[in-house]
């Protein structure tokens, strides 16, 4: 069975069970809000649902169920390569089910008749300020192709019919995702390669024809698709998943869904970390002056760091209370790299590693003073030259919308209703917080 098939079968048998919580349920308390969750961002407010990742403090981020590895493990993978195609890993992430090799390829081949980025989208990107950061010209492009959406059409037919709703949510969700790749390639070639482009290669799957048109050799495929998949999904309550998810809410299609989340993946305190991580490595190297890092160097860039009011980059999340799996996956592939680790950029990863969770703790604010997974993905993308780290979140960002548009897939599936969660006012909580007093 195809994944358009298995996803309908996914959809009609999870239904019910959605159905029966709401008749039966729908009353039964989950938790309750704190006056410090209702002002300090929601913090594990547990009001949000979703099948696809979920996020334990301790353990890191299940895909499906399943951990990191046995993620990369249980899909086929691309012949000849060490991980699997992106295509492999959308179809588990919206049936729950590890494709066979040849359901993969079905997908593989699926996206790529839809790959074509069309030519407005190129020449919107080429009307941008060349001095536009990277991840505005990503939120464009994602944007002005909302014309080609088949949901908003289907919501205009006159025949729009909430159980079916999913289907051209699927179809846009898949139609976006093919054209990604391309997207950001153009956008690092126009920027950063001297307007010099490479056309998509048609036998490519989604992170090998990502790697050939940035113009990097192997292994910046496997690269990519391990970058992709890794940074796909963290479970709904981060700000560009639950964007997506809110701007679906109103019955958005997904392009105008995705490039909101995509505007929330822009902040530095969410996926733009990866950029200000390197940010803060070159700012460290260029004050040594040539000099070697040293773990007290370090220390003490840190907490001028912390003392300027800055945070330290890559460090830190609002659920994990543990080193990221994330981080841990990409810090064993440089170690099983040859050349990468011994690499001067990763050895001083690795000792701002040994050094800042300490200080993090010693200063007593963070309650998470690990590393997250920004903290060690520019390492691998400056060993294979991608050194331009206005980049990378555009990186991320691809790899994001795997995870957000099977979401709103789903979102679709289950007819989820607009989100409209109810504000209170200062004054009603100063009432309350007194009466609780009483
Ligand atoms: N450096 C300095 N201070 C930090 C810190 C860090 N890395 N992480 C948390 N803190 C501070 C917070 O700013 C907060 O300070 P105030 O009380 O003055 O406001 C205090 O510690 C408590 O914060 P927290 O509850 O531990 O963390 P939050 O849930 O509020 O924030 C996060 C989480 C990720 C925004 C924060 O840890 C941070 O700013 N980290 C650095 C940026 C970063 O790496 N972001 C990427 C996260 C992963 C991703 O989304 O891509």
């Amino acid at each position: 069975m195809g994944l358009k098939e298995t996803l309908k079968q996914k959809i009609e048998e999870h239904r019910p069970r959605t159905a029966k919580l709401m008749k039966e349920h729908g009353d039964v308390k989950i938790g309750e809000v704190t006056i410090e969750q209702a002002i300090g961002g929601a913090r594990s407010v547990k009001c949000l649902v979703t099948d696809i990742s979920y996020l334990d403090p301790e353990e890191g981020i299940r895909f499906r169920g399943k951990t990191i590895d046995e993620t990369f493990a249980c899909l086929p993978k691309v012949p000849g390569k060490g991980y699997p195609s992106v295509e492999a890993f959308w179809y588990f992430l919206l049936t729950g089910e590890a494709p066979t090799a040849q359901q993969a390829e079905e997908v593989i081949a699926d996206f790529k008749a839809r790959s074509q980025v069309p030519q407005y989208v190129i020449d919107v990107l080429r009307a941008l300020p060349r001095d536009s950061h990277p991840m505005a010209m990503f939120s464009a492009a994602i944007v002005a192709m909302q014309r080609e959406s088949k949901f908003s059409a289907y919501y205009k037919s006159g025949k729009f019919n909430k159980m079916n709703a999913w289907e051209p949510m699927y179809e846009e969700s898949t139609d976006l995702l093919a054209k990604l790749p391309a997207i950001g390639a153009y956008i690092y070639r126009m920027k950063y390669k001297g307007d010099q482009h490479i056309p998509s290669n048609p036998d490519l799957d989604f992170g090998g024809n990502f790697a050939h048109m940035m113009g990097v050799d192997a292994p910046y495929d496997d690269v990519a698709r391990m970058y992709f998949i890794l940074h796909s999904d963290h479970e709904s309550g981060n700000v560009s998943a639950h964007t997506t998810h809110l701007v679906a809410s109103a019955l958005s299609d997904a392009y105008y869904s995705l490039s909101a989340g995509i505007n929330g993946l822009a902040g530095p305190l969410h996926g733009l970390a990866n950029e200000e991580v390197l940010r803060w490595t070159q700012g460290f190297m260029e004050k040594l002056g040539g000099a070697e890092p040293t773990e007290e160097l370090i220390e003490k860039a840190l907490w001028d760091t912390l003392n300027s009011g800055q945070v330290i980059p890559g460090y830190g999340h609002a659920v994990l209370r543990k080193t990221d799996p994330r981080y841990t996956s990409q810090r064993e592939f440089c170690l099983n790299t040859e050349g990468l680790k011994d690499y001067p950029l990763f050895k001083l990863v690795s000792m701002i590693y040994k050094v800042a969770p300490g200080v993090l703790t010693k200063q007593g604010k963070a309650k998470n003073p690990w590393p997250n997974v920004d903290a060690q993905s520019g390492v691998i993308q400056w060993y294979y030259g991608v050194t331009e780290y206005d980049f990378y979140t555009v990186l991320f960002g691809i790899g994001r919308a795997i995870g957000v548009l099977a979401n709103i897939t789903w979102d679709r599936a289950l007819g989820y209703p607009i989100e409209r969660p109810k504000s209170v006012t200062t004054a009603m909580l100063e009432k309350w917080a007194a009466d609780a007093q009483k």
